[in-house]
C-alpha cells in the first residue's frame, strides 16, 4: 500500500493586505498616472554623466514622440523592436514609446557577442535595433551572410551620431506626438521581452505582459502601504543595467508609478557613483551582492557623504549576512534589505518589509515576504508535495504577475508553470515563523556571476561544438567576488590534438559576454550522468568542493 499523500497546500501570503490594482490599462498609461497630474514639472530622468533632468512631462512627451517616430518607420502592435544600450534616458524614450503603440521590447546587453545578438534578434524577431554607434560594427553582416543584413533586414537606429546606414535618434524623437495610430492595448498584450534560461536549457523569450508588469509594479509601490515605499522626494540610483529585469522593474518602472527621480549612470565606476550619490542626494539605492562589496569595503566610500541613502535594495543573487553587516556600517541611518525576482515571475517573488511605510522587523539574510496580492508555496522537489513553516523546498509563486509563458515554447512553458498556474523556481528556499523568505540553494543549472545570467547549457553546446571535446559539463563554483563563476568538466576527444586548458578557455571566451567565460577547466574521462542522460551537476557542485576535482 502506498503512503498517504498529505495534499494540503500550505500557501504563504504577504502580512499587507490584498489591493485593488489598475492592471487592465496599458503599463505606460500605469506608469505616468499619477505623475503626469501630479508632478508633471518634477525630475524624472537626471543623466548622471551630463546632469541634464528630463521632467516627467518632457519624459513622456519624447516617449510619445518615439511612439509616433516608430510607427512611421513601420513598427506595429505586436512587433518587437531590440533596445541595445547600457543605461540611458533614449532607454527608457524607447521603452515607453514602444509601449505606447503597443510594440514590444526585447532588451539585451549591449556587451553581447555577435552570436548572442543575433540569436535573441532572430529568435524575437525584432524589426529594428536602437543602440550607440560604437555597437553598430557587431551588427553589420558578422559571419559571412548567415545573420540578417543592417540596413535591408533591419533598421538601426543609434542614439549618438549615426554611422553609415543607421538612422539618428531624432528621426523618431522628433516625431510628431500626435501622430501615432491609435491601438487598443489589452491587458494580457506583451510588453516586454527579455531573455532568461530560467530553470533549463538555453535563453528563451519571456512574454510579460501590461498586465504582469504593472502588477509587479503594484505590488511592489502600491496601496496604503506599500511593501517597497518610495515617494517623488526620493531618487532612486539606476546603475545596475536596465536590460535586467530588476532595474528596469524596481528601479525604472516604479520611479515612474510614484514620481521618483532615476538618477541614471551609464556603467559602474565606484569614484563615479560615490560622486553622484553625494551630488543628487541619492535617497534609494538598488544593488547586486557585488556592489554592496565595493561599498561596503572600497577605503574610498569614507570620503563622500553618503547621509542621504534611506534605503538599499539588494538583490538577483545572495546577500550573505556579513556583507549586510559590513554595509551597515557605511549607511547606519539606510533600512537594508533584499528583493527576490526571476525574470519569468514578472518578476519580483518577495520584498523586504522594512521597507513597507509602516516597516515591519526584518532578519538579515531573508529575502522578504512574499508581494502582496500573490501565493507563494514551497514544495518537496521529490515528491511535489506542499511544505509548511521552515522546511526548505521548491518555492512557487503564482499570481497575475508572472509571465504570459515563454515565446514559442508551449514545452518550456509547461515544465514552469504547472497546470494549477504555480510558477516553479528552481529556488530551495523556506519561510520562517515570521514569514520571511530564506534562498539556500538552487536545483536549476543557472549559473550567477554578479546577478548575470550564465547558462550552462549555452556553454556546453559550445564546447561539445570543439573538435577535441567529446563531452562537457558547465557547473557554478563559488566565488567572493561575483558569487558565482562558471567553470567546466570536460571530456577530451580521441582525436590525438592535446587540448590544454587554456586553449578551452579561450575558444569559449571568443563567443561569449565577458561574465560567460569559463574560469576554470577540468579534464575527465566521463561526465556524470542519469540513466536518462542528464548531466548529474549536484555530483559535478560536490566534486568541486574537494580538494582535487578532476
Ligand atoms: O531571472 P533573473 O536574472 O532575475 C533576477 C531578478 C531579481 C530581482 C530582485 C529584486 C527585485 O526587486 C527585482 O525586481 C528583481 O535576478 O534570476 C533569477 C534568479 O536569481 C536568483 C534566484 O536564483 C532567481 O531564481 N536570485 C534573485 N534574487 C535573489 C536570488 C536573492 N535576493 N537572493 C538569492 N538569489
Amino acid at each position: 500500500q502506498l503512503p498517504q499523500q498529505d495534499d494540503t497546500i500550505h500557501v504563504f501570503k504577504s502580512k499587507l493586505p490584498d489591493i485593488p490594482i489598475s492592471n487592465h490599462v496599458p503599463l505606460h498609461t500605469y506608469c505616468f498616472e499619477r505623475s503626469l497630474v501630479e508632478f508633471p514639472d518634477r525630475p524624472c530622468l537626471i543623466v548622471g554623466s551630463t546632469g541634464k533632468t528630463y521632467t516627467f512631462a518632457e519624459t513622456h512627451l519624447i516617449s510619445s514622440k518615439i511612439a509616433a517616430g516608430l510607427s512611421t518607420l513601420g513598427i506595429k502592435k505586436g512587433d518587437v523592436i531590440m533596445i541595445l544600450l547600457q543605461n540611458c534616458a533614449e532607454f527608457v524614450f524607447a521603452f515607453m514609446g514602444a509601449s505606447i503603440i503597443g510594440a514590444v521590447s526585447t532588451t539585451a546587453n549591449p556587451f553581447y557577442t555577435v552570436p548572442e545578438i543575433f540569436k535573441q534578434f532572430n529568435a524575437s524577431k525584432s524589426k529594428l535595433i536602437i543602440t550607440q554607434s560604437q555597437y553598430v560594427d557587431k551588427l553589420r553582416e558578422p559571419g559571412g551572410g548567415q545573420y540578417p543584413k543592417l540596413g535591408q533586414d533591419f533598421k538601426v537606429i543609434t542614439v549618438d551620431d549615426p554611422p553609415e546606414n543607421c538612422l539618428d535618434f531624432s528621426v523618431i524623437s522628433d516625431a510628431n506626438e500626435n501622430e501615432f495610430p491609435e491601438v487598443v492595448i489589452d491587458a494580457e498584450d506583451p510588453v516586454a521581452l527579455p531573455f532568461s534560461s530560467g530553470t533549463t536549457g538555453l535563453p528563451k523569450g519571456v512574454v510579460l505582459t501590461h498586465k504582469s508588469l504593472i502588477t509587479s509594479v503594484a505590488q511592489q509601490v502600491d496601496g496604503d502601504n506599500p511593501n517597497l515605499y518610495l515617494t517623488e522626494e526620493d531618487v532612486v540610483l539606476c546603475v545596475l543595467p536596465m536590460f535586467h529585469i530588476f532595474s528596469l522593474n524596481s528601479v525604472l518602472l516604479n520611479s515612474l508609478r510614484v514620481g521618483a527621480a532615476v538618477l541614471i549612470m551609464h556603467k559602474f565606476e565606484i569614484g563615479a557613483l560615490l560622486e553622484l550619490i553625494q551630488r543628487h542626494r541619492v535617497s534609494v539605492a538598488a544593488v547586486v551582492p557585488p556592489l554592496v562589496l565595493a561599498l561596503a569595503k572600497n577605503p574610498m566610500v569614507d570620503k563622500f557623504d553618503l547621509s542621504s541613502i534611506r534605503l538599499v535594495l539588494s538583490g538577483a543573487a545572495p546577500l550573505g549576512k556579513e556583507l549586510e553587516e559590513a554595509l551597515r556600517n557605511r549607511v547606519p541611518q539606510a533600512v537594508l534589505g533584499q528583493g527576490y525576482g526571476m525574470t519569468e515571475a514578472g518578476p519580483v517573488l518577495s520584498m523586504c518589509l522594512g521597507f513597507a511605510k509602516q516597516p515591519f522587523p526584518t532578519k538579515s539574510g531573508s529575502c522578504g515576504t512574499v508581494v502582496r496580492n500573490a501565493e507563494l508555496k514551497v514544495v518537496d522537489p521529490e515528491s511535489g508535495c506542499s511544505l509548511g513553516y521552515n522546511q526548505p523546498g521548491e518555492i512557487c509563486i503564482r499570481g497575475s504577475q508572472i509571465m504570459k509563458g515563454y515565446l514559442n515554447d508551449g514545452e518550456a512553458t509547461a515544465n514552469t508553470i504547472d497546470e494549477d498556474g504555480w510558477l516553479h523556481t528552481g529556488d530551495i528556499g523556506y519561510v520562517d515563523d515570521d514569514d520571511e523568505i530564506f534562498i539556500v540553494d538552487r536545483v536549476k543549472e543557472i549559473i550567477k556571476f554578479k546577478g548575470f545570467q550564465v547558462p550552462p547549457a549555452e556553454l556546453e553546446a559550445l564546447l561539445v561544438g570543439h573538435p577535441s571535446i567529446a563531452d562537457a559539463a558547465v557547473v557554478p563554483q563559488k566565488d567572493e567576488v561575483a558569487g558565482e563563476v562558471p567553470v567546466a568538466f570536460v571530456v577530451r576527444s580521441t582525436n590525438g590534438v592535446e587540448l590544454t586548458e587554456e586553449a578551452v578557455k579561450e575558444f569559449i571566451s571568443k563567443q561569449v559576454v565577458f561574465y560567460k567565460r569559463l574560469h576554470k577547466v577540468y579534464f575527465v574521462h566521463a561526465v556524470p550522468k542519469s540513466p536518462s542522460g542528464r548531466i548529474l551537476r549536484k555530483d559535478l557542485r560536490a566534486k568541486l568542493a574537494t580538494a582535487s576535482p578532476s
